[in-house]
């Protein structure tokens, strides 16, 4: 088989890449190493900056968010006791997006499917061969028979576990990274959200977050150390804690139920450094992770798409090779500001084992200065919205 790109991985990076090469008629096939139920059984990011809600009206998928998500034009931070509104539109003309990654990935599979797209479940073994020649290749495995692709490039869309990051030369990979002591435990329940807007919570037991998916589907999370297990986390326990650490209004108003999901994920800073290795790009949680704190890995992986369908773009449309040789510097300077900014926002509202008393006092100093001073609130608003591609 022969396609212009090979995409490893059908997240939201690699089909959104996939569908915006297809409008501009460009050919890809994606590979995907789960089945296609398991990849929307993954509760993830909830947030979408304007730069990916633009992204998805342009690709023509963003009919369903814009009837089922929820415009946000602010956040609330909590910290003493006491919740402080961050008014993104009147600090920045800017809002954001409440649409769960999951209905985005549905959307983009929806839109790839019904444009006949070479959407390939279940790829075993995935293999990326001579991608430091013109004649890229790619190997895998379905149903047991094997399956080679000829490409001009590779797209790693494969996530932080994939086989792209890890088939670079290694000699001439860098990686930087940041492993945080806590996790966050996130239960998904049928209820209605206890607020219009996203609650973050900083408290002496550790951070919470407010969050949902719908008029009647809420994600909530707490803070808990990194040895913690689901199974000790009863749903009124979870109730409990999360109540414990949030405003006493909001803590009398929620409504809880039975938690449909319940996971503990680990919070970690990375970038891998460059993007680019011949004709294979990483793109999105294959290169960098950020902490959940920021709401960023879906927007970062976004970015990355803009980046790379451009330079893609120009190479077919007018043989310009310029974009594609500067992806990896391009992508990089806004990757390593919105994790800037995500390790800013976890060291402000997280409780860390080490800590002293200063330093909790250093964290609410910073939180009052934040929601009290308009240049400290509008440089919080700016990143959050999404700083420009
Ligand atoms: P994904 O979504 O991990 O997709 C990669 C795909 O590649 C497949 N794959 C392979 N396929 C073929 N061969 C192989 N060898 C393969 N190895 C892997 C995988 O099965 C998978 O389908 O990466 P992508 O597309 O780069 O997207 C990144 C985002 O998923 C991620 O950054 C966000 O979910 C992060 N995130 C959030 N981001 C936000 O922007 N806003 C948020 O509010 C937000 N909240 C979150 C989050 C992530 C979380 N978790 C659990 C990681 C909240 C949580 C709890
Ligand atoms: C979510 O709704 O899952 C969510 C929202 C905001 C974050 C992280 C996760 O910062």
């Amino acid at each position: 088989m022969r396609t212009q790109v090979a995409i490893i991985g059908a997240g939201p990076s690699g089909l959104l890449l996939s569908q915006i090469l297809h409008n501009a008629g460009i050919d890809s096939v994606v590979l995907e190493r789960k089945s296609l139920d398991y990849v929307l059984g993954r509760i993830r990011a909830g947030v979408l900056e304007q730069g990916l809600v633009d992204m998805l009206d342009a690709a023509g998928v963003g009919e369903r968010m814009h009837g089922e998500g929820f415009v946000h034009d602010g956040t609330e931070l909590c910290f003493d006791g006491t919740r402080h509104r961050i008014d993104f539109k009147a600090l920045t003309g800017k809002t954001v997006m409440v649409y769960g990654q999951t209905e985005v990935t549905r959307d983009l599979v929806d839109a790839r499917r019904a444009a006949d797209a070479q959407l390939v479940y279940e790829a075993e073994g995935v293999e990326l061969h001579d991608f430091d020649t013109t004649k890229p290749w790619v190997t895998y495995r379905k149903d047991g028979v094997e399956h080679r692709i000829d490409c001009d490039f590779i797209a790693g869309c494969d996530g932080y576990h994939g086989v792209s990051r890890a088939s670079a030369p290694q000699d001439s990979l860098k990686t930087f990274e940041r492993v945080y002591p806590f996790g966050w435990l996130g239960i998904l329940s049928e209820t209605p959200p206890v607020s219009d807007e996203l609650i973050y919570a900083r408290h002496e037991r550790g951070f919470a977050l407010c969050s949902m998916r719908s008029a009647m589907l809420s994600r909530y999370y707490v803070q808990v150390p990194l040895d913690d297990k689901v199974e000790a986390w009863s749903d009124a326990r979870f109730w409990d804690e999360l109540r414990r650490r949030i405003d006493d209004k909001a803590a009398d108003t929620i409504v809880t139920g039975p938690s449909i999901e319940k996971t503990i994920a680990p919070l970690r800073s990375f970038v891998a450094e460059p993007m680019k290795f011949g004709r294979m790009f990483l793109v999105g949680d294959a290169a960098h992770i950020v902490p959940p704190t920021g709401a960023k890995g879906l927007n970062l992986a976004a970015s990355d798409v803009h980046y790379l369908s451009s330079a893609l773009i120009a190479h077919y449309g007018s043989g310009e090779g310029e974009l594609i040789e500067r992806y990896s510097e391009n992508a990089l300077r806004r990757i390593w500001k919105a994790e800037r900014f995500s390790w800013w926002m976890t060291n402000l509202m997280h409780t860390f084992p080490e800590a002293s008393c200063f330093d909790a006092r250093m964290q609410v100093a910073e939180l009052d200065y934040v929601t009290s001073s308009r240049a400290g609130a509008a440089a919080l608003a700016e990143n959050y919205v999404g700083l420009p591609y």
